[in-house]
């Protein structure tokens, strides 16, 4: 099979995929710059649902037109071909979270050289001159407020601490590992065992989990980086009868992750806010159109969320659609 037909299957995928409050190729190609396309880190996951989110109600505001494409999977190798494609149509804007900060800075200096803008929306490259803005959580506090919350939580107690990651090279969960790294040397009781990748995988999350309590079956604490990580780490501890004796902390407010939350399977969520993400990069993308005021880099709200105060911030809780 060519690469071609290869990347032409990806995109039929997902085509099908892509899910949430979006549909794909909701509006015709215009060509004329009035339209702005998303496209997300992975289809039909409530973290980019809710972005979605923010992002179509701003772009109605404004009287843009939207488009939505999403791969299938976190995964650089079918989010390119997605960016190629909208190369051809010509929006004013893409948002686009990169899913690699090396790999995607290629087909994205395209869209730049072709006159299309480019707002990063949660991840970035490592090459800062292809957006024009990058809106995104502080990844590296969110990893410091996960190991504080944490040490909060076990108080004097001894133990080891595992960092779920997911891929090397994703900008915001490589930050939040590496806050979560700093932190946690302030807190002596508490012995850093390191990092795992899981590749996005809950199934790997999962097993990584049951396999970290084999090895240190004094582990006290588990910060997973991520939703996937999160849901996958929350049945590891279910599997090997830990719920509620090592300590979960979460990145994300998915559905699921809440409910655990409620139920005891997590003791800490690191909730992020999506659709504010969406809802800005769509603001700046225009921006960066109409030839306003463009603002490099924005930061949007992170917070800590427990049991205990989790239904006063409802809002924070991530959509399955609009
Ligand atoms: O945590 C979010 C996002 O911020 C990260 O970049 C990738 O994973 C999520 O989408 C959650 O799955």
């Amino acid at each position: 099979m060519s690469t071609r037909t290869v990347a032409l299957l990806g995109a039929a995928l997902l085509l099908t995929a892509c899910g949430g409050g979006g549909q794909i190729g909701d509006t015709g190609g215009s060509g004329d710059g009035k339209k702005v396309v998303l496209i997300p880190g992975v289809a039909a996951e409530p973290f980019y649902i809710s972005m979605e989110c923010g992002f179509r109600e701003a772009a109605k505001a404004r009287g843009y037109e939207v488009d939505v494409q999403a791969p299938a999977k976190f995964d650089s190798t079918l989010q390119t071909p997605i960016v190629t494609g909208v190369l051809a149509n010509k929006p004013g804007a893409v948002l686009i979270a990169p899913t690699d900060d090396k790999a995607m800075a290629g087909p994205l200096k395209q869209l730049k050289d072709a006159g299309i803008k480019v707002v990063e929306v949660d991840t970035k490259l490592e090459d800062t001159s292809i957006a024009s803005s990058t809106i995104s959580s502080d990844n590296e506090q969110g990893g410091q407020l996960a190991a504080q919350t944490l040490a909060r939580l076990t108080g004097d107690k001894p133990g080891s601490v595992l960092v779920l990651n997911t891929k090397a090279g994703t900008s915001t969960t490589d930050a939040r590992a590496r806050g979560f790294e700093e932190e946690i040397t302030k807190y002596p009781n508490l012995k850093y065992v390191g990092q795992q990748y899981t590749d996005n995988e809950p199934d790997q999350a999962a097993s990584k989990v049951t396999a970290t309590l084999a090895a240190n079956p004094d582990l006290i604490g588990v910060f997973a980086t991520n939703l996937n990580t999160g849901e996958g780490a929350a049945t590891g501890l279910r599997n090997a009868g830990k719920t509620g004796v090592v300590n979960l902390i979460g990145f994300d407010a998915s559905p699921k992750q809440v409910q655990d939350l409620r139920g005891g399977a997590v003791q800490a969520l690191i909730a992020q806010d999506p659709a504010a993400i969406g809802r800005i990069g769509v603001e700046q993308a225009i921006a960066a159109i109409e030839g306003g005021a463009v603002k490099r880099d924005i930061e949007t709200t992170l917070l800590a969320l427990t049991k205990a105060d989790m239904d006063a911030n409802e809002k924070y809780f991530y959509k399955q659609q609009c």
